[in-house]
């Protein structure tokens, strides 16, 4: 685990580049996941984002499991964090996102109006570790694809300020991981949710710890998309019968385990698998 690395010398470029260019923002808006809102949360990017205003934005809420996400909304709440959970594609969740940088930049705003400044869109900086949804918040918000969005980390690889309407600029950013992860845990969450470039962990390894928790907290979704009992004490006999049943044969009728892995991965990242809380 300890070797476990994202190519840091990338990393270290990107986080200054990001530093640099923190200058040009009034605040900062901070993507999470909503199915892990506690390890998408990167401690580098509270030690580059500093005093600058800030509104933690929780993303995939479409994704994440209800309950567990409104306990993490009262948490930052109680922090005194703007903090709000939303669905790129949900229309009216998209001006709230708004709203809450407009609110966090006001203070500055308004200090600069009363230097007899001339009014001036806000702008905004978006963080979040890779494949959080930075790129796709904005081209959502201006109802275009003007930025390469994909679902795996790494998409982006420049900062560009991009202009929302007059009101507002928002700037997007490469992903940020952090360089090691002190926390064995918190790495198999994010490569679980896509967060990770697959085969940082072995993905046996992943899709286990995926078995883990469907058992301890949702055994029926489990078995409503396999159609048999999920029972961790043998691993072998679940993607077995996962293989069987979505058909993952080779030439020589074997169980394809590679294919296994990928139907499982893929149901559990988009939902098929249930709404989900890696972070309780
Ligand atoms: N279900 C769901 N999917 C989302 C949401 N927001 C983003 N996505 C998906 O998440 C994936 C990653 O989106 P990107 O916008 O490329 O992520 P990014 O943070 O820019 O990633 P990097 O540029 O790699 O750092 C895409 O497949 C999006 O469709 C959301 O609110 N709900
Ligand atoms: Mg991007």
């Amino acid at each position: 685990m300890a070797q476990l690395q994202w190519y840091p010398g990338h990393m270290a470029k990107t986080k200054r580049q990001v530093i640099e260019k923190l200058k040009l923002v009034d605040c900062v808006i901070e993507l999470l996941d909503a199915r892990a809102p506690m390890s998408s949360r990167n401690p580098m990017i509270d030690e580059i984002v500093r005093h600058k205003p800030r509104v933690v934005v929780m993303m995939k809420k479409d994704l994440a499991d209800i309950e567990g996400l409104r306990k993490w909304l009262s948490y930052f709440e109680e922090k005194g964090a703007i903090a709000l959970a939303i669905n790129a594609f949900d229309r009216k969740d998209l001006p709230k996102v708004v709203k809450a940088a407009e609110l966090s930049a006001a203070g500055v705003l308004a200090k600069e109006a009363s230097k007899g400044r001339q009014k001036r869109a806000v702008r905004a900086m978006i963080l979040g570790i890779p494949n959080v949804g930075k790129s796709t918040l904005i081209n959502q918000l201006i109802q275009k694809r003007v930025l390469t969005v994909g679902d795996r980390p790494g998409v982006t690889k420049n900062i560009q300020m991009i202009r929302i309407h007059e009101d507002i600029e928002l700037m997007d950013t490469p992903g940020i991981l952090w360089p090691k992860f002190e926390d064995p845990e918190v790495a198999k969450r994010l490569a679980l949710l896509g967060t990770l470039k697959d085969h940082l962990i072995p993905l046996d390894e992943i899709v286990i710890y995926g078995f883990n928790y469907l058992e301890k907290y949702h055994p029926q979704h489990f078995e409503e998309r396999y159609q048999f009992t999920l029972d961790t004490n043998n691993i072998v006999a679940i993607f077995d019968g996962i293989g069987e049943r979505m058909g993952c044969f080779t030439k020589g009728r074997e169980i394809d385990y590679d294919r296994v892995i990928d139907i499982f991965l893929n149901d559990f990242r988009e939902g098929r698998l249930g709404k989900v809380m890696l972070d309780r």
